[in-house]
């Protein structure tokens, strides 16, 4: 069932757009562009007078590169235009909404009609199909069922597929393991945490899941750091996939890697992406790095038109080994409103994942915390580590503490305050986990 020197196989048919020619997928975004454009303009107040201002009509778009005359939307249209502002049907013809609640106050509210439901169990389906899974697998579908896309998202596109879904949601986590076994589940999907606690509950309860026949995990919904990955497919002896995607677009099934495992590749026939520089706004050429800016070329209920992620990658032109001519993008590991500046240095959380990861003895459950002391801000960092090195001596404790702090300075180029604690002393939590603790504004 594999395919192999970039041949699609049985399940992805050659006529999947996934591997359209260049010229005939620039072809197709154009023809959506300009249609999804006028769509904006007709039904959504907003785009309209922002095109009204600059003196722009929808004919202004002849070519994919006029994309650049318009202008973005961001987070807070959303929240400004709380909870229905951006619909662009009637009430009558909208099918579904779904939520994310961001960080403050209101959650931000998403819409779809039938077409846009059918568009996202066709991209969920072929992200599936790119994370290998096919008819005869079972996936067990642990995003979370509710307002969060991840668990309609993924559940559909399963079906859509072919495959036997279980709709378990997340949580319950020795519920998940006796299914996992009992059903001979061979595909699980999660946020890359969760399963981490997965592996962890699976050990203390005697479960040996490479024993089991699961095969693929798809993860997604937060960044996870390629030290992660080692983890989670040594540790359950599976394949595991990236994938990507946010409310605001569609939900999962923006992106997603390939067997290729290099990479997410995007879903362009829908979602139109571009790199522009965070701070001018000035597109960058494919390979350059800056903020994900997507335009939905295929929805109708609520389109966006250069919507701002605020997710840092680049676009990735050149050919896949997995034969997809889609373009891919590097793996997001972080954001441009997720950076925090310690004593003049800039850190990412993902960089601090990696330095924690690159040592062994240590678990990938680690909390940053953020204080202000006298003006100044302070990182402490919590890591869990192995029950072995903690019932060990004290120095090898101490050595492991200098270690895990040699490797965060050199990774982050700051020494921070470290605290190692056991295993199980930090919240797991069962979708995206709370990576950072900001204690700054309490401390003024
Ligand atoms: O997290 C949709 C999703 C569900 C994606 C399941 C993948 C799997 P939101 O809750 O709106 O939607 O959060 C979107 O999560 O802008 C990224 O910052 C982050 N994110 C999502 N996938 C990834 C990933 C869903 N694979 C926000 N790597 C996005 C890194 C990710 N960050």
């Amino acid at each position: 069932m594999n395919h192999h020197n970039g041949q699609p196989n049985a399940f992805q048919s050659v006529s999947s757009p996934d591997y359209l020619p260049p010229n005939q997928l620039r072809a197709l975004q154009l023809q959506r562009l300009q249609a999804i454009v006028r769509r904006a303009y007709e039904h959504q107040d907003l785009f309209r007078s922002r095109l009204e201002e600059r003196g722009l009509t929808p004919d202004c778009i002849q070519d994919i590169s006029d994309i650049a005359k318009l202008p973005f939307m961001v987070k807070t249209d959303l929240r400004d235009t709380y909870p229905f502002g951006l619909f662009a049907s009637p009430m009558d013809e909208i099918v579904r909404l779904h939520a994310s609640s961001g960080t403050t106050g209101k959650p931000i509210v998403v819409a779809y009609d039938q077409h846009d439901l059918d568009v996202w169990s066709n991209v969920m389906q072929r992200t599936f199909a790119a994370c290998s899974v096919h008819p005869g697998d079972i996936v067990q579908n642990a995003f979370g069922y509710g307002l969060f896309t991840g668990g309609l998202g993924a559940h559909y596109g399963a079906e859509t597929l072919g495959a036997t879904v279980i709709p378990i949601s997340g949580g319950n986590t020795e519920r998940q393991i006796m299914v996992m076994k009992d059903f001979g589940v061979t595909a699980v999907c999660c946020t890359p945490s969760y399963f981490v606690h997965v592996i962890e509950r699976a050990r203390e309860l005697g479960v040996d899941l490479k024993s089991l026949p699961l095969r693929v995990g798809i993860f997604g919904a937060e960044p996870w750091t390629s030290q992660m990955r080692q983890h989670i497919e040594d540790e359950a002896g599976i394949k595991a996939y990236d994938i990507y995607g946010l409310s605001e677009i569609i939900g999962p099934g923006v992106a997603s890697e390939c067997d290729a495992q290099n990479g997410l590749h995007v879903f362009e026939d829908n979602f139109l992406p571009e790199i522009i520089d965070p701070t001018t706004g000035t597109p960058l050429p494919d390979g350059e790095e800056g903020e994900l800016v997507l335009t939905t070329l295929n929805k109708f209920a609520m389109p966006m038109i250069r919507y701002r992620t605020r997710d840092i990658t680049n676009i990735i032109a050149e050919p896949c080994s997995c034969g997809r001519t889609v373009r891919r993008i590097r793996r997001i590991s972080r954001r441009s409103d997720d950076m925090f500046i310690i004593r003049g240095v800039n850190v990412f959380p993902s960089q601090i994942e990696a330095a924690i990861l690159a040592i062994e003895g240590t678990l990938p459950h680690y909390q940053i915390i953020l204080t202000r002391e006298g003006g100044l801000d302070q990182i402490e960092v919590q890591v869990e580590i192995t029950p072995e090195v903690f019932s060990d001596t004290i120095s090898a404790m101490e050595e492991l503490q200098r270690k895990l702090a040699n490797s965060i300075e050199h990774t982050v180029g700051l020494r921070v305050k470290l605290h190692l604690v056991p295993q199980q002393t930090i919240e797991r939590s069962m979708g995206k986990a709370k990576r950072v603790i900001d204690r700054r504004q309490l401390a003024e």
